[in-house]
């Protein structure tokens, strides 16, 4: 009776979805996915087996820290000058084109870092001044994180981390996020504070949200935080992360350089969002805000209708 019991309740509790309380409700690493150590044919790592085995090193420090719990800092990774180089590389390439690409408030933010070609930050230092600037913190994670756990996390003002480098052959542009994309994508605007409340507002939206609003916040997320346009008084300016870590796509922002001139649309976070790419290249379309007051207000306004 006692078996039938206990068995029906895992089953209930399993059905329901628990209301995360705090970041320690939220595990880092049970729901990773694509990408991982399975590689995909068209990663640029599929067939170089010392880049999986290491990143599967890397993961699995991720998969084991559990700092929020004993206070432990996050594991730090020797890089090898291989990966330093790869970080000196996109950092230079970058340093080249954010003057004219990455929004105001990025620019201001990234000079608290004094980021440097030959030294791979360590998250633990970044997640410090985060906590000293904006109260957010870094939790270091082995992929792709399910977005369900991703975005709750959010509402605990914790930011999900890879830890790993992306595959040499391809500095310009990765489909997934790597730590390059992490540091120079992420870290600055999450030490602005009007930023850092943006996206925590998504995270708590989605606390309770269903299914399908799930999606449609994950989508809200991917078109501002991961790759949000603003109008600046000189132009089109990146606040997205996934654009001001890839040099190959800030160019293809503005220029459209490889044949395909992206389109701009306004933001209504009401209407259906396009399907998100994540694999395949080069964004088609991006959002355009006013300025981040409006990416809140807006982001406001859908939170409080679900
Ligand atoms: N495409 C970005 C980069 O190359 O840095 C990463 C995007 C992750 C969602
Ligand atoms: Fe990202």
């Amino acid at each position: 009776y006692r078996f039938i019991v206990t068995t029906q309740l895992a089953d209930f509790n399993k059905q329901v979805h628990k209301i995360p309380q705090s970041i320690h409700d939220i595990s880092n690493g049970d729901h990773i996915l694509g990408f991982g150590v399975e590689l995909a044919e068209h990663h640029p790592g599929f067939h170089d087996e010392e880049y999986k085995k290491r990143r599967s090193y890397i993961g699995n420090l991720a998969k084991l820290h559990k700092i929020l719990f004993s206070g432990e800092p996050i594991p730090h990774v020797e890089y090898s000058d291989e990966e330093i180089k790869i970080w000196g590389e996109i950092l230079g390439k970058l340093t080249y084109l954010h003057p004219t690409h990455a929004c105001k408030r990025y620019l201001d933010t990234f000079q608290l870092f004094n980021f440097v070609p030959d030294r791979l930050p360590c998250l633990q230092e970044l997640s410090e001044v985060l906590m000293m600037r904006t109260g957010w913190q870094i939790r270091p994670v082995a992929g792709l994180l399910h977005p369900t756990d991703f975005l709750n996390a959010m509402a605990f003002r914790t930011f999900h981390c890879t830890q790993y480098v992306r595959h040499g052959s391809q500095p310009m542009y990765t489909p997934e996020p790597d730590i390059c994309h992490e540091i120079l994508g992420h870290i600055p605007l999450l030490a602005d504070p009007e930023f850092a409340n943006l996206v925590q507002l998504i995270g708590l939206a989605s606390l309770r949200a269903s299914k399908q609003e799930m999606l449609h916040l994950t989508k809200l997320y991917w078109y501002t935080v991961e790759f949000g346009t603003v109008k600046e008084r000189d132009g089109v300016k990146a606040f997205g992360a996934g654009l001001l870590s890839s040099f190959g796509e800030l160019q293809h922002m503005l220029s459209g350089e490889d044949g395909s001139m992206p389109i701009f649309e306004d933001l209504d976070p009401f209407k259906k969002l396009p399907k998100m790419d994540h694999k395949c290249g080069f964004q088609k379309r991006y959002f355009l805000c006013e300025n981040f007051s409006d990416v809140a207000s807006k982001l406001t306004a859908y939170a409080k209708s679900l």
